[in-house]
Parts: structure tokens; C-alpha cells; sequence
């Protein structure tokens, strides 16, 4: 049997070289590079990250589309998208960086590191109150693989814990709401919103100055936080920086903007209450991803069902 019977593979990225992508791919398939291979028959799967353009539609025996991320919002703005399965990474290793990241933002926001670090730039000696995970409630919008993992690490640590989501849900040990209905009562009972959603149509715009307004800033940190790793679009960064400046919001990590990179412009720069990272929360690793993405491959061509597909109408 030849060594590349199998179908061959697309690989389409933009914003970054896909060098090792391209090398554990290529270990049990063919791989063709864009803008290679636009209309190749051969090709039966394509591995994106942000691809060009209608650069998938030429391709005739396409079968499976695979994000190279946990979001596909990037894969669904190209408006030549063959209807075939768009396929998500759902991996261990990039749940566990997500935790990190929302535990890290979280123990930082709670034991006031923000703080710390403008006193020690003032060498002031000075010890606020502390108050325990116990008397803070996380509250986590997006209750999917991503914020379920961060939903129990965070009560596994103390926190009180709420999750909202679009439909009905029960994870043992966290609150939950869903819907439009229930979201005025999650965020009145949230003092740190962290945002783990998707995309989508009904998302994008969604954390705007009103939304933030519901948050409770009464609480045992002194104000309201808010710690964004889901998608920069889902934010107003005009309206976080007003909450910021009326007293809404005490203290903000971000890890996604409506344009990125920041621009240098962007007031949230300089923000001495803001926490930036560049869209870094959780990276997908292709040492964790690739053998599982070629694995589904080689189970699809036997017959077996893809997992990890996303819902083209819900847009994640
Ligand atoms: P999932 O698809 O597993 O979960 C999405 C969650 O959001 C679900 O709970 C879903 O509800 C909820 N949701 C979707 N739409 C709505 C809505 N309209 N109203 C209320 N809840 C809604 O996603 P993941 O957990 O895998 O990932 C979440 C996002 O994190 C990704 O889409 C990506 O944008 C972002 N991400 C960011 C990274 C970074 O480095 N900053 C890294 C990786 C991912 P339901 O349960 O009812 O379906
Ligand atoms: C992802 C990301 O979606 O890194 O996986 O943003």
C-alpha cells in the first residue's frame, strides 16, 4: 500500500508559521501548504487557524474543516465555507492552561496584587485586610469545556462559584444560570466575571458598561473585577475603560481585545488597574493536538463519527 493513500491535508494559517504543525502532520499524512493546493482533489481535510478567504470553497472532496484552537469563531467569518463538519480542539493540555490562567488572574484580583505592585513601586510598607476565596464569588460566563475546568479548580480552592450558559445545566458545586433570563441574577450574584464564551452572533458586544453595571461591587474585594480569556469581540473596551474610571469595575484582566494586536493607542495600555496579556491565556500546543486531530482523521475514514463538532447554527 502506498504511504499516502490516505487524504491529504490542507494546512491554512495566518498570524503565525505553522512549522511544527506542518512537521507532526506530515508524520502520517501528506500536507499541502496554502496557498498550495487550492482546488487539489486530493485534499480531505483542512487544519485552520484565521484561513484567507473563500480559500476552502475550490476544494472538491473537502470532508472535515479542524481548528487549530478551541474557537472556531475565526473559521466561521469566511463566507466560503463548505457545509462540512467543523471540527474544535478540545485537549487537556489546553484546559489546564486556561485554568492556570483563570487562577492566576483570580488569586491575583483576590489578594489585591495590583496593590502590592504600586507599593513596592512607592516602597510603601502596608498590609490591607484579608478576606477569604470563601467570601468571593467567581462568577463564570461560558460554562463549556473551558469553564467547567475553571469552575471546579476555583471551588476546589474556596471560591463560590456561578456559571451562566445558553442552555440549562448542572455542575455539581457551581450555581448555574442560562439564558437571557438568567443572567441579571448571575451577575448580581458575581463579584469576579470571567468570560469563557464563544463568538457567535448572539455573543459578540455582549460585556458592555450595562452588563458590567450588574456585577456586585459591594463586596469582600472592594469592587467589581472582570477577567476576559473568551474573545476580545465579546467586550466593548471603551465601555470597560469607562467602568473602570466611574468606580463599576475596580480592576480588569485582559487577555483579548476588539483589535489585536492592542493597538498602542488603546488607553487600556497604561491603565493602572488593568492586567494585559496578548491573547496568551491558553495556546494551543500541536505536540498536544496533532495526534489526536490525525487520530480522528484515521477514525473518520473507518467509519467512525468525528467528536468535538461544532454546531453551525449556535456558531460554536
Ligand atoms: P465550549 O463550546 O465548550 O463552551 C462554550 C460555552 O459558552 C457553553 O457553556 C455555552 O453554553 C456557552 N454559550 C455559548 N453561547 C452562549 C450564549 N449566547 N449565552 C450563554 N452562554 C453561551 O467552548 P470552550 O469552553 O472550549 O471555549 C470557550 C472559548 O474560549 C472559545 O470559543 C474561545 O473563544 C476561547 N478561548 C480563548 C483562548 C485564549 O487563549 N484566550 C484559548 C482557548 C479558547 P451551552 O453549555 O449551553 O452550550
Ligand atoms: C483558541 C485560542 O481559540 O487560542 O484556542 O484563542
Amino acid at each position: 500500500m502506498p504511504t499516502f493513500e490516505k487524504g491529504r491535508i490542507l494546512l491554512a494559517v495566518t498570524g503565525f508559521t505553522p512549522q511544527r504543525w506542518y512537521e507532526l502532520l506530515s508524520a502520517s499524512r501528506e500536507v499541502v501548504l496554502e496557498p498550495e493546493g487550492r482546488t487539489d482533489p486530493s485534499i480531505t481535510y483542512a487544519v485552520v487557524w484565521k484561513q484567507r478567504p473563500n480559500i476552502l470553497s475550490g476544494l472538491p472532496n473537502l470532508r472535515a474543516i479542524f481548528s487549530i484552537g478551541a474557537g472556531v469563531d475565526h473559521i466561521f467569518r469566511d463566507p466560503g465555507l463548505p457545509d462540512i463538519p467543523v471540527v474544535k480542539v478540545v485537549a487537556d493540555n489546553l484546559t489546564q492552561h486556561m485554568v492556570e490562567y483563570v487562577l492566576w488572574r483570580v488569586f491575583d484580583h483576590h489578594r489585591q496584587g495590583m496593590l502590592y505592585r504600586a507599593q513596592q513601586k512607592k516602597k510603601i510598607w502596608r498590609e490591607p485586610a484579608q478576606r477569604p476565596a470563601s467570601d468571593i464569588s467567581v462568577g463564570i460566563m461560558g460554562l463549556g469545556a473551558l469553564g467547567t475546568a475553571a469552575a471546579r479548580a476555583l471551588h476546589t480552592v474556596g471560591y463560590r462559584v456561578n456559571g451562566w450558559s445558553r442552555r440549562e445545566k448542572a455542575v455539581e458545586n457551581v450555581a448555574t444560570f442560562h439564558g437571557d433570563r438568567g443572567l441579571v441574577s448571575f451577575l448580581n450574584a458575581t463579584d469576579i466575571l470571567v468570560v469563557l464564551l464563544p463568538l457567535t452572533a448572539q455573543t459578540q458586544g455582549i460585556i458592555t458598561y450595562d452588563l458590567l453595571r450588574q456585577l456586585r461591587s459591594r463586596n469582600a474585594l472592594g469592587g467589581a473585577v472582570l477577567v476576559n480569556a473568551g474573545r476580545g469581540k465579546l467586550q466593548k473596551d471603551a465601555d470597560i475603560l469607562r467602568a473602570l474610571e466611574d468606580g463599576t469595575l475596580k480592576e480588569a484582566s485582559l487577555d483579548v481585545f476588539e483589535v489585536e494586536p492592542l493597538p498602542k493607542t488603546s488607553e487600556l495600555w497604561n491603565h493602572p488597574r488593568v492586567f494585559i496579556t496578548p491573547h496568551a491565556a491558553a495556546a494551543s500546543d500541536p505536540e498536544h493536538i496533532v495526534a489526536p486531530m490525525l487520530a480522528q482523521m484515521d477514525a473518520f475514514e473507518r467509519g467512525e463519527d468525528l467528536t468535538n463538532v461544532v454546531d453551525r447554527k449556535a456558531g460554536y
